[in-house]
């Protein structure tokens, strides 16, 4: 038209970056886990989920995170995590997406090869900067322990109700840990070799301390969870060859890892609220 506008009023308002500290958090939260509860309820509270993935409507979000849970049987669990997990990232005002990673067929499960195909699948939709990879059954129970990643690899579960909220031992690296994107890369990923119970996270810390980073972890009245009752799964029996691998780290790391992680996908559903990735990463041999 004859009058010009100035381009700065045609272009679309900026979103800011979101705070340093989201005004949405709420501390400690009183966790509910409903048998009642369903995944359509879950669903219905969380409408702003799209294929498991949410970012922050009024404010650019500071980091882009990859949820990694490495699941088989555990349906209970997951409900209770989602319904959990969605609103405390959304008060975070966090990028995110969930990913479910299924371990297809029955045999022994693996863990850490789960996590390193969540992250290979991951980066094909979007590259994000930061990954946490999550046990099924851990649910935090402060929303300032902050799902983002930092200068150094961070360990967030200093306590949980099973074990009094205390650190189990110096160096215990499992159920939860937020890794950028490079470091997880620098160290090779996890291992692919350990089929069953225990050692897995044992072996991520030695890589991370192979080059010379340094775990991080919240203060211990925020780095608390609670981790829904459960025995030992039938197809993940205690690893006893856990000791005798993590002797071989680091003279095997650097060719068992991401880079060597085989794996075939059958599927991926995108759910409402998460990403659903069914694989077949073969078996102990
Ligand atoms: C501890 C660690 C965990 C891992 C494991 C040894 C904590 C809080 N967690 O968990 O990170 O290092 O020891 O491997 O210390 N899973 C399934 N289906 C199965 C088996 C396992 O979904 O049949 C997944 C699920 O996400 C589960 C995780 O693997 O939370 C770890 O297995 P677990 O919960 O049985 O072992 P736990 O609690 O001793
Ligand atoms: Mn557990």
């Amino acid at each position: 038209s004859w009058t010009a506008t100035p381009d700065h009023l045609n272009t679309p308002p900026q979103k800011v970056k979101c705070p340093q500290e989201s005004p949405l958090l709420k501390g400690a939260v009183k966790l509910s886990f409903e048998s009642s509860l369903t995944l359509k309820d879950v669903e219905g509270a969380n409408k702003g989920v799209t294929e498991g993935e949410y970012e922050p409507t009024d404010c650019t979000a500071r980091q882009s995170v990859a949820i990694l849970i490495p699941h088989r049987s555990r349906e209970r669990h997951l409900l209770y995590l989602l319904h959990h997990l969605h609103p405390f990232l959304q008060r975070q005002q966090i990028h995110y997406a969930i990913y479910v990673i299924q371990q297809a067929g029955d045999a022994t499960f693996n863990r850490a090869k789960l996590l390193n195909v969540g992250y290979l699948e991951a980066l094909k939709d979007y590259s994000w900067e930061c990954f946490i990879f999550h046990d099924v059954d851990l649910v935090p129970e402060n929303d300032h322990n902050l799902y983002v990643c930092d200068k150094q690899p961070k360990h967030l579960v200093v306590g949980r109700n099973a074990t009094g909220y205390k650190l189990r031992y110096k160096g215990y690296f499992g159920g939860v840990t937020a890794m950028t994107k490079d470091q997880f890369h620098q160290v090779n990923g996890f291992s692919n070799t350990y089929w069953g119970w225990g050692g897995e996270d044992d072996d991520l810390r030695i890589r991370v301390e192979l080059q010379k980073m340094k775990i991080m972890r919240p203060p211990a009245d925020v780095a608390r969870y609670t981790m829904v009752f459960h025995k030992r799964d039938s197809g993940n029996e205690i690893n006893k060859d856990r000791m005798r691998l993590l002797g071989r780290t680091p003279q095997v790391w650097r060719k068992d890892g991401l880079n060597s992680c085989s794996y075939k996908t059958l599927s991926v559903e995108r759910l409402p609220l998460y990403v659903n990735v069914t694989v077949d990463i073969g078996k102990p041999h």
